[in-house]
């Protein structure tokens, strides 16, 4: 396509990087159904995507083995002042890193296209959406952007008219010397590897990976890390938050946002079929919210994504029905096994193993095959507009205002089923101490106990102390009008390790308390640790869950919350003199209250 863009910005940085990474060509994206076809046929016949015969146009990626996660190691807030990083950010200052990845970048991209992706994070022209433009050597990474982002030859004439955009450079580190045959996933070695942030110039450097995270620059990188630190100067907010809108038989609609850590269900939740009667869950989004506050004094979320990337293994009907039909056509998976019949499988996919498979790394795999025929970090990619539940205002350029912040983790003992803060600032106290056990999907041993306060832990682009200030700085703005605060743990186990809650569709039994909360229709019983549902309240009717179960679920264990004390002091003690005083005022009365 030949494009002219009026934006000197824009030019002179295209200029700048082409000189330096030695691509063969340039290629100027236009978001077309068209351009999307050509790459994928592209990749098909180059051997890197697999064609699904029994998916309609649907395409398979195996990455190379060393390529499959983000690499939290590798990720750098490279503020000028290391302490402006914080505690939770890996560091460097901008002038090494930018020398030591300039060496690297240096012909990069020779032997190969180098692809300008202009993309708009939110609907087009929305007043909370930002631009950004990102140029890589990856046609996986285009045809990603565009069921991720919003890629169209209309922001080429946004920038010409002079709007800003956020530079995201990428490659994947690994030039093609003539005649050289390429791998089917290039990428550059772990210690080659640099996801870095330049927040105090909105700038994106990835060098090294292919994968997720690494090389889709809108969504980690620049809606979240970049975004959190604009939020926080510009004073709105960018979270690692799903937003759902329930509506009640009356027709009354509220507006959640949920922050989770990984492996507790976030897009499950996201996609939820109530089992109570008469409601209605819509999604909005399963990953990222930005947030602003709207004339009316409240606060409003949009999407910044314009698609899932999902984890697949654990996925079922069982599970997460929406998901299953958002994935039936029109998808990219990354690390999947392939059936015999030209179709994906995971873990957990299906009751019955498939008898012969072959797994991600392209090898022939069979029930007896002592490792997983799916990475446990496969994914999907598919477009927003293709769920069946999507809410018809996810695309609205004002967003939907909130209602309910909910925070949670997985812990299979003493943090009950559902409590509500006493105020904001005791909300902001659940979401800065949030915690989750790590499982198999995590790093590390099963089992820990990992604090990932607000789950923004990998996310935050500048020092967290700072971050949890922000949110009582915009509790302070919102007032009365602030949405109320709730946190959750689906994941209680009782003595014998069996899980007390059935979860999935009946947590919208949980979700139409917090609705009745908002609107006085119940009460709570003040304990310890915040406000808890009185007997009789959560909507139990067609369950069965044993009486004893609830109470166990509902348990406050005050000497396991005692002992929880020191680590919550270690915790806040990790931000130094950042951490806010109404926090550490929080922490002495939850103290107090437990005696
Ligand atoms: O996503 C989950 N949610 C939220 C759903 C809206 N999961 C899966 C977590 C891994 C990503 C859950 N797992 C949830 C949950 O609420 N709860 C549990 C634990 C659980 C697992 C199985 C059963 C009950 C609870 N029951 C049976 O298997 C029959
Ligand atoms: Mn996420």
């Amino acid at each position: 396509m030949e494009v002219t863009v009026k934006n000197e910005k824009l030019n002179s940085w295209i200029k700048e990087i082409a000189e330096l990474c030695q691509p063969d060509s340039i290629y100027w994206c236009d978001g077309s159904k068209e351009e999307y076809d050509r790459l994928m046929a592209m990749m098909a016949a180059a051997g890197g995507a697999t064609v699904l015969t029994k998916r309609l146009n649907s395409f398979l990626f195996r990455t190379d083995p060393s390529d499959v996660a983000r690499v939290e190691d590798r990720t750098f807030i490279s503020t000028s002042s290391k302490d402006d990083a914080g505690p939770t950010n890996n560091w460097l200052s901008p002038a090494d890193l930018k020398k030591t990845m300039s060496g690297l970048y240096k012909g990069c991209m020779k032997g190969r296209t180098m692809y300008v992706i202009p993309f708009s994070m939110g609907p087009i022209g929305s007043p909370i959406s930002k631009l950004g433009v990102e140029v890589s050597d990856s046609p996986y990474v285009v045809c990603n952007m565009h069921m991720m982002t919003r890629v169209s030859s209309r922001i080429y004439d946004m920038l010409s008219a002079g709007e800003e955009f956020i530079p995201c450079l990428h490659s994947i580190g690994a030039p093609l010397e003539k005649g050289q045959k390429d791998a089917l996933w290039p990428c550059a070695p772990i210690d080659k590897k640099y996801i870095s942030h330049f927040p105090e110039e909105n700038l994106i450097w990835s060098y090294g990976s292919g994968y997720g995270g690494n090389a889709l620059l809108g969504k980690k990188c620049l809606a979240l890390r970049i975004a959190s630190a604009m939020a926080r100067r510009e004073g709105w907010m960018a979270e690692h938050m799903l937003i759902l809108r329930l509506t009640n038989p009356a027709g009354r609609q509220y507006h959640v946002a949920a922050a989770f850590p990984s492996a507790c269900g976030k897009t499950n939740l996201a996609m939820m079929t109530p089992t109570i009667p008469g409601w209605k869950c819509e999604c909005i989004g399963d990953d990222i919210a930005w947030m602003k506050i709207g004339a009316d004094g409240r606060l409003h979320a949009i999407n910044p994504e314009n698609g899932f990337f999902g984890v697949a293994p654990g996925t079922s009907y069982g599970t997460n029905p929406v998901a299953m039909d958002t994935v039936r056509e029109n998808v990219i998976f990354t690390n999947c096994a392939l059936t015999d019949d030209g179709d994906v499988w995971w873990e957990g996919m299906t009751d019955e193993v498939p008898a012969h498979l072959i797994d991600w790394k392209g090898r022939d795999w069979t029930p007896e095959s002592r490792e997983e025929a799916a990475h446990p970090n496969a994914r999907f990619t598919a477009r927003a507009a293709q769920c069946p539940v999507i809410c018809k205002d996810w695309e609205n350029p004002a967003g939907v205002p909130i209602d309910i912040f909910i925070f949670g983790g997985r812990r299979s003992g003493v943090v009950p089923l559902v409590s509500e803060a006493y105020n904001w600032d005791h909300g902001v106290f659940l979401g800065s101490t949030a915690a989750s056990e790590t499982t198999s999907a995590n790093i590390g041993a099963v089992g820990n106990l990992r604090r990932d306060p607000f789950a923004m832990k990998p996310f935050c682009g500048y020092h967290m102390g700072d971050y949890f200030r922000h949110w009582l700085d915009m509790g302070d703005r919102l007032g009365g009008k602030a949405p109320r605060i709730f946190y959750v743990n689906w994941f209680r186990k009782s003595q014998d390790g069996m899980f007390l809650w059935p979860g999935f569709s009946d947590n919208s039994r949980v979700l139409k308390w917090m609705c009745e909360r908002i609107d006085g229709k119940v009460g709570a019983r003040e304990t310890e640790i915040g406000l808890l549902p009185n007997d009789g309240d959560l909507d139990l009717s067609g369950l069965d869950v044993p009486e004893a179960s609830m109470k166990e679920l509902m348990r406050i264990d005050t000497a396991a919350w005692r002992d929880e004390l020191p680590d919550i002091e270690r915790h806040f003690a990790e931000f130094g003199n950042r951490i806010p005083e109404r926090l550490l005022q929080q922490l002495q009365e939850l103290k107090k209250r437990l005696g």
